[in-house]
């Protein structure tokens, strides 16, 4: 058996320096900028500008930056947001969900085109809390929206992936605010219609849509109800072919319906309408109603003083999450968190008293 090649020592790797490979050559030290400690270092200052001037590589590099879990990029992260903060928030943000097959993948793709060729910069993002393993239906999704993953004036980013939903959303609302930053004036933010994920979602939006499909009678569809009272528009989707008939059935008795339903937002009607994804029917209609909606609110302070809740609550729960993780990280604290547990499940504490008595440690 011949012996196994010894493998080359490789600059940059091995611990072999490029700038010394030759013996005898005395290179003087790097300039501090290049010193190879800052060479990964981001620089929030050169993204936020990049980020400013429209630049999609900086942005797609700034994203990447928000959505980073490092700890050492949690500075630099939080710096970068604070920089774009202020040109961020002029988009109108619009939530989309409803069942896996619904059509929202094909809607997107048309709706966001139909934006684009009116001079809209349409970014597409996504909550998919599933995603941790699969890297995210929208990734897939951007192969399948192709034409619009194509147009110069779409930005499309795959759900984040990895943690929890609150996580996720965390990432996709920092993803968002850089986004508008960048000049992106409509959010599309598409989300699984199963789960929380949809409660996330309406927390982040303006206006937030449900798809349905055009079997109505299905009594909504396996949908909660609860979903449809977070909507503030209802689309029938695949109004098209052999589907025409039901789809119109659908439509009148989801508007006979959301009669009973409160609406989300004071001073608008849930509107519910149809559209052909494939026919691109319905789409301009839906559009004016997105745009009447945006004006109703606007006048109202409804917008205004939705976004301002929308601040508090994402406050409240940053603050939490960081309170939790601070005790958590405390000497000892999770080993007693489950000690504590594990007391209650075995009925010798009661949960109160177990509360109690991890709290009192603090
Ligand atoms: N006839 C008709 N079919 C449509 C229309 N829109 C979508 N479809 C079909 O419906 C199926 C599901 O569409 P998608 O856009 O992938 O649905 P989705 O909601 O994104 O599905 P998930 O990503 O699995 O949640 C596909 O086979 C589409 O071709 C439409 O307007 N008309
Ligand atoms: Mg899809």
């Amino acid at each position: 058996m011949a012996a196994p090649d010894r493998p080359t020592p490789v600059p940059g790797r091995d611990g072999v320096s490029a700038l010394k490979v030759m013996p005898g050559v005395e290179i003087p030290p790097p300039p501090p900028a290049l010193k190879p400690a800052r060479r990964n270092a981001p620089d929030p200052a050169a993204f936020a500008l990049g980020v400013l001037a429209g630049d999609r590589v900086q942005l797609a590099r700034a994203i990447t930056l928000a959505e980073s879990d490092a700890p050492r990029h949690a500075v630099p992260a939080a710096d970068l947001i604070q920089r774009i903060l202020p040109s961020s928030g002029k988009s109108i943000r619009i939530g989309i969900t409803g069942v896996p097959g619904v059509g929202k993948s094909t809607f997107i793709e048309r709706f966001g085109i139909f934006l684009c060729e009116a001079g809209h910069r349409v970014a597409v993002l996504a909550i998919d809390p599933s995603s941790q393993v699969s890297r995210g239906s929208v990734l897939g999704d951007k192969t399948r929206m192709e034409e619009l993953a194509r147009h110069p004036l779409a930005f499309i980013r795959p759900s984040p992936s990895g943690g929890t939903l609150g996580g996720v959303a965390r990432k996709t609302r920092e993803t968002m605010l850089l986004c508008e930053a960048a000049g992106f004036d409509v959010m599309l933010i598409e989300t699984v219609g199963v789960g929380q994920s949809e409660i996330t979602v309406r927390q982040m939006v303006d206006f937030f849509l449900l798809l349905l499909l055009p079997g109505a009678g299905d009594e909504l569809q396996g949908i909660k109800k609860g979903i449809v009272e977070m909507a503030d528009g209802l689309l029938v989707t695949k109004a098209d072919g052999d589907n025409q008939l039901r789809a119109d059935a659908a439509r009148s008795e989801y508007a006979r319906a959301t009669h009973h339903i409160q609406s989300p937002t004071p001073g608008w009607t849930p509107q519910v309408g149809m559209c052909s994804a494939v026919e691109g029917t319905g789409i301009r209609d839906l559009w004016e109603t997105i745009q009447k909606f945006r004006e109703t609110t606007t006048r109202s302070g409804v917008l205004e003083h939705r976004r301002a809740d929308q601040s508090r609550a994402w406050f409240d729960a940053l603050l939490e999450d960081g309170l939790h993780q601070w005790f958590l990280s405390r000497t000892g604290m999770a080993e007693h968190v489950d000690r504590a547990r594990n007391e209650v499940l075995q009925g010798r504490t009661g949960i109160t008293a177990a509360v109690h008595s991890v709290l009192e440690r603090l």
